[in-house]
């Protein structure tokens, strides 16, 4: 039986021979780290095992010292065995490399195929549509436009005086109660804020600001406690108004007749103005357009049928006064039409409701292309 082996660091000084004659076992190692290149399974792997073998602690380097300490004769066969070793492993890893990388390179591939037959996704800005109510104002305002009127805005939130008061409407009228109106809470001064239940306020506020001569029309959402199939309680209308010191009836006929002609794209328009009753104006009118019914479809401006399209009239003389202008210097007139009435009607979109339940599958069928602007020359819609 063999005595156990003390191990070398424990052996005394003296014990300790200059150097390790035991012939190394380069044939055990080749084998040993072939092996774990074969077995290696991935590129992480594989680099792992070449730093054990060529890295600055590995097992080749070792060897390498082991060389110096190699008495002569002994040197140089080894050291041509160890070169020999670390060509076969090198070779050996770089295949192995070479292989791994061409494997992942292809999985990587297989998963990233992409299918050219495909059909091309549209950037956002082919994708995205124009609501009609805003395809709509952008036609009205263009028109308004081109007759040289500019174009006010104003707060959705409002002022009794602007949105009642000023227009003729003092408290206790019965007009008040018409406009189903969204009240505020009474604030420190006792006055109850509103939402703005038409554009009118807007075109006080102008009045305020600036001096006539006046063209304007105001476009915007309003507000009304009311909801059914041809009611939303937030809906949009235009109003224009004109004010100067000859402004008659003749110049409201003629620009509405100019509008209605552009917006409906027809070389004449049948019209008819029946007696109305507004606060804020005196006369009142509410105006009719002819159409006829071909089938389903519905011809503008000319036929027996009559259509409400819009009111109008010449602003009531108080209006004037309430904003510190002389009535008898001063006349004007006004008009107000309602946008999303007026879109269902060109475009034939049957439910108000719809307009505002942010269906993708309705703007689709009846949103307009971002870039097919609205202009007289180029046409106010396709
Ligand atoms: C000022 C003076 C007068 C605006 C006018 C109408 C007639 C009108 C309705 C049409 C359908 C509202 O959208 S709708 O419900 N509007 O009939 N609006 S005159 O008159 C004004 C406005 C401002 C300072």
């Amino acid at each position: 039986m063999t005595p156990p082996e003390t191990p070398v660091s424990e052996r005394p000084a003296s014990e300790t021979p200059a150097f390790d004659t035991t012939p190394l076992d380069l044939d055990g190692l080749e084998s040993e780290l072939l092996h774990a290149i074969d077995t290696a399974s991935d590129l992480d792997k594989i680099e792992e095992v070449r730093v054990g073998a060529f890295g600055r602690k590995g097992r080749i380097p070792a060897l390498m010292q082991e060389v110096g300490a190699l008495p002569p004769d002994a040197r140089k066969s080894f050291g041509q065995a160890v070169n020999r070793l670390k060509d076969r492993v090198g070779e050996a890893l770089e295949a192995k490399q070479q292989a791994l990388a061409g494997a992942a390179l292809a999985e990587k591939l297989a998963q990233e195929r992409a299918d050219v037959t495909l059909p091309v996704r549209l950037g956002p800005l082919a994708e995205g549509r124009i609501h009609p109510v805003s395809q709509v104002t952008d036609e009205i305002t263009e028109i308004f436009a081109d007759m040289g009127f500019a174009i006010a805005e104003g707060p959705d939130i409002e002022t009794d005086f602007n949105n009642f008061t000023a227009l003729n409407i003092p408290p206790e009228h019965p007009a008040r109660q018409d406009h189903d109106t969204f009240y505020f809470p009474e604030g420190a001064d006792g006055a109850r804020p509103v939402l703005r239940t038409h554009t009118s306020p807007v075109q006080i506020r102008t009045m305020l600001a600036r001096k006539p001569p006046l063209r304007i029309i105001a476009p915007g959402r309003v507000y009304r406690s009311d909801s059914d199939q041809t009611h939303t309680p937030m809906f949009h209308q235009v109003e224009g108004l004109v004010i100067d010191e000859e402004t008659h009836l003749g110049h409201l006929k003629w620009v509405l007749e100019e509008f209605l002609k552009a917006f409906f794209g027809v070389e004449r328009v049948k019209m008819r103005y029946r007696a109305s009753h507004f606060p804020f104006t005196e006369p009142s009118m509410e105006v009719d357009i002819g159409y006829a019914k071909v089938g389903d479809e519905i011809r503008i401006g000319e036929g027996d049928r009559w259509l409400e399209i819009l009111g109008c009239g010449m602003v009531h003389p108080n209006v004037l006064k309430n904003v510190g202008l002389d009535p008898e210097r001063y006349q004007g007139f006004a008009f107000g039409l309602g946008i999303d009435r007026i879109a269902m009607l060109k475009y034939g979109m049957p439910d108000l409701r719809a307009f505002f339940s942010a269906d993708l599958r309705w703007l689709k069928h009846y949103g307009f292309a971002p870039l097919a602007v609205p202009t007289l020359a180029g046409g106010l819609s396709s």
